[in-house]
């Protein structure tokens, strides 16, 4: 009796292990698939399981940010033009110091991300010639954007320095903030 009930449990356990490592081996394969379709996608090397580029609501905004861009895009550049506040004017001498203060900034940016626009408009009022990389269509920049940042998030202001050391602001309201204590006054 007791061997019997013992050899049923020992049955049904092992049982229940070959499922579910059945099911764990169909969840971590379709998982691995979804990974792998995402970063094709996206046009870049495949995630690391634990990405949080990965999780399904962070896609979800991705697309909803792609097709927002793509359809509004060409109106949204049209309004940054006309919508932009006008640029201060500085002594000849001043914008010179500000010129070649501004060769030490990078924005990695997307044309139509409106985060971007944002930033481009303050760039603009402030009249900082500052180099502008597309991290959206050039493979290289973004690869950059990542590899400096630790993740494709735009805008990006990368900042050299005076001693060589480099810095990654992202997060589009720390920029303009930056950017205003330093040029602003
Ligand atoms: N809170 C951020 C939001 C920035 C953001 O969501 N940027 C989007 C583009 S509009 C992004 O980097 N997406 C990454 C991607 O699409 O790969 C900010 O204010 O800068």
């Amino acid at each position: 009796m007791y061997t019997a009930q013992a050899l049923e449990a020992n049955f049904s356990v092992r049982n229940f292990l070959t499922q579910s490592s059945h099911v764990s081996l169909i969840t971590f394969s379709l998982f691995k698939m979804w990974n792998h379709l995402h970063a094709m996608s996206d046009d870049v090397a495949p995630c690391h399981a634990a990405c949080h580029a990965c999780h399904p609501m962070k896609i979800f905004i991705r697309l909803f940010f792609k097709t927002l861009r793509l359809v509004l895009g060409p109106f949204m550049l049209l309004w940054e033009v006309l919508s932009r506040p006008k640029a201060i004017t500085r002594a000849p001498a001043q914008q010179r110091e500000v010129d070649a203060l501004s060769r030490n900034l990078t924005l990695y940016q997307f044309s139509t991300c409106p985060f971007c626009i944002k930033v481009r408009k303050e760039i603009h009022r402030l009249a900082l010639p500052i180099e502008r990389r597309d991290a959206q269509h050039a493979v290289g920049h973004r690869a950059e954007l990542l590899q400096g940042s630790g993740a494709v998030q735009v805008p990006c202001l990368r900042i050299t320095h005076p001693d060589g050391k480099v810095q990654w602001l992202a997060e589009s309201g720390a920029i303009i903030s930056y950017l205003n204590q330093r040029f602003a006054g």
